[in-house]
This record gives structure tokens, C-alpha cells and sequence, in this order.
């Protein structure tokens, strides 16, 4: 198998995650990089959507988009980062929950990074941030409880998704008014796993 990624990509780094978490082996990297308007022709003859990551498999289609390739390897590595239901539902949940702050800062940053300047949108960027200080009082009110019980998927994509807000939105501080969730993320990324997939500088 081969996983189309890049070490900044936040998506990504909760597949890498997963494999280290359950010592999965035999996946080649392929790095790559691309944005919505200059994607990687590699990746976009495998996922038309253009995204990474990307699992091309030897035995079928390649698969996409994160949560597809975290459910896929789960079940391969026969672990329990999605457990049985009714846990499972809020694990899901709380990986969309994660997943949704990243889609949000990811268009933050394109919206810096890619768009002119003069056709930039200050209130759509706030909008943005909004979705992302609401998910943060949910992580911190609803879903502590949950964090803090055994390892899942909902917990790798929360630390991922608080990883790239340091990464990319260090200035937006969103530690002040989420002291149990920051105490959280202060324990989860000391793992391995998270150690070894930090985004480089
Ligand atoms: N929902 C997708 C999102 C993946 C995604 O947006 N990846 C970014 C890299 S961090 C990407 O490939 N962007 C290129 C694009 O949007 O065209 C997932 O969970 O895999």
C-alpha cells in the first residue's frame, strides 16, 4: 500500500498516528504537495477530489478521504480506535467535531496563503474561526469525559486538529477559556505517536 501525503497535512498526521498507535507496517510514503488550485497530478488520478491522504491499496480503489483510511486500517490492524457501539457513535462524533476545526483552519490558511489580497473576505475568515471556537467549547464542556476515557479515534483527530491551531493559528491562543481540554492536550501529546508526527517548522 502506499499513502500520498506530506508532513504538514493534518489529515494526514492522524493516519500516521493510527499506524504508530497500532504498529500497522508494510505502507510506503509518498510525499507530495498541491492546493485546490495547483493539486498533485499523482493525486488527483487517484482521489479526484485532489486531497490528501490517499491510500492506494494493491487489492481495490484507493481510498479517501482520512476517516475511510482510519476505519480501513483499524479494521487491518484488528485495534479498537473505533470502538463497538454505542461508544462508537461518539467517537464518531467527536472525530467530525475535529475534523470540522481542521476544515475550517485549512480554509484560513488558503484564504491567506491563496486568495489575492484584495479579494479577501475579513468576515467569511471570522466565520471560519467562529466554527472553531464553538467545536473548542464543546471539546471542552461535552466531550471531556470522553477524551480522557481509552484510546480512540475521536481523541487522535482532537490532538491533530489542536496540533495544526498551534501550527498554523498560534496567535488565536485557543488554550485561554479551555483550560481542561489544554490540560488534556498537554498529557495526549506526549505520546509517542505524537511526538514522532509534529509538524516540521
Ligand atoms: N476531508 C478530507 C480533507 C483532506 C484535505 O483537505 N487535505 C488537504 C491537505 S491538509 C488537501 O489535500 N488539500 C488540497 C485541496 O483541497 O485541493 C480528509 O479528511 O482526508
Amino acid at each position: 500500500m502506499k499513502l500520498y501525503h506530506s508532513p504538514t497535512s493534518p489529515y494526514v498526521r492522524k493516519v500516521m498516528v493510527l499506524i504508530a498507535e497500532t504498529g500497522l507496517s508494510g505502507i510506503e510514503m509518498v510525499e507530495v504537495s498541491g492546493t485546490p488550485i495547483a493539486p498533485d497530478a499523482g493525486v488527483v488520478e487517484r482521489n479526484p477530489l485532489g486531497k490528501i491522504p490517499a491510500l492506494e491499496r494493491d487489492d481495490g480503489p484507493t481510498l479517501y478521504d482520512s476517516r475511510v483510511i482510519c476505519q480501513f486500517l483499524n479494521a487491518r490492524a484488528g485495534a479498537e480506535l473505533y470502538p463497538a457501539a454505542p461508544r462508537l457513535w461518539d467517537t464518531l462524533t467527536v472525530e467530525a467535531t475535529a475534523d470540522g476545526m481542521l476544515d475550517a483552519a485549512l480554509l484560513m490558511v488558503y484564504e491567506s496563503r491563496i486568495r489575492p489580497e484584495d479579494k479577501r473576505y475579513a468576515p467569511w475568515v471570522e466565520g471560519q474561526w467562529t466554527k472553531i471556537a464553538r467545536a473548542l467549547d464543546v471539546l471542552e464542556t461535552r466531550w471531556i469525559d470522553h477524551l480522557n476515557a481509552q484510546l480512540d479515534m475521536g481523541q487522535i483527530a482532537t490532538a491533530c486538529a489542536l496540533g495544526y491551531l498551534d501550527f498554523r493559528h498560534a496567535s488565536r491562543n485557543w488554550r485561554k477559556g479551555h483550560a481542561r481540554l489544554a490540560e488534556w492536550e498537554a498529557g495526549f501529546s506526549e505520546r509517542a505517536s505524537l511526538r514522532a508526527t509534529v509538524p516540521p517548522g
